[in-house]
């Protein structure tokens, strides 16, 4: 098995390598920050033509996209065993890309800190706030019901949403009204991989 991971871990592709820590994967790290120039010549083009991090080659199975990563890892080494990460029911398979594309459609674009958006970011930030508020009461509804979003254990749902409602982040949200998200967001975090991950790369300068 070779893995190799592209991205810094002070991008997106924290997400993928805490996933790679929840499954035990070993794998070569190449560290490319998200404004190296590398991302966008020719041979980086051909791995993911958006040229972008987190990037992954899985003995030759190229897969971008942060969240599809983590559905593809969860799926390939950990859908079986003790709390499987990636349920073996269509219907559990369902609710996690339910979860998935949630995090990605209605959470991601209006907590992410891209540099790039700095300006936008500010003038939006009063109207966002709302609109936050009313994705973390969709989570918060769920979260009071049950204690992981699919299925009775961690899942890989749990990291895909969690990892988008990363710490940097949530630190810029007010979650006082939404108690049940601040306690799942902490379990996730609290996890050994989570831990083990962060702490590995909590000095990274990249
Ligand atoms: N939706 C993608 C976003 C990927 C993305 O925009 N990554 C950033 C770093 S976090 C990047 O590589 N930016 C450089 C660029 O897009 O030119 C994902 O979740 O992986």
């Amino acid at each position: 098995m070779a893995l190799t991971i592209y991205g810094s871990p002070r991008s997106r592709t924290m997400r993928t390598l805490w996933m790679a820590e929840e499954c035990g994967l070993s794998y070569t790290h190449i560290p490319y920050a998200y404004e190296d120039p590398v991302l966008k010549e020719p041979a980086f083009l051909t791995l993911n033509p958006a040229g972008a991090i987190p990037t992954i080659d899985d003995d030759g199975v190229v897969v971008a996209e942060s969240l599809a990563i983590n559905l593809y890892l969860a799926k390939k080494y950990r859908a079986q065993g003790h709390d499987p990460l990636y349920p073996r029911e269509p219907a559990g398979e369902a609710r996690t890309w339910q979860w998935t594309l949630w995090a990605q459609a209605h959470l991601e674009p209006w907590v992410q800190q891209d540099r790039l958006l700095e300006e936008l970011r500010t003038a939006i930030a009063a109207p966002a706030r709302p609109v936050v508020a009313q994705s973390l009461a969709v989570l918060e509804r769920t979260l009071q019901q049950r204690g992981w979003l699919v299925g009775e254990h961690f899942s890989v749902a749990d990291l895909n949403v969690a990892g988008v409602l990363s710490p940097s982040r949530a630190r810029t949200l007010d979650l006082r009204p939404f108690p049940a998200v601040a306690d799942w967001l902490a379990r996730c975090y609290a996890r050994p991989a989570a831990v083990a991950v962060r702490q590995r790369f909590a000095n990274w300068a990249g």
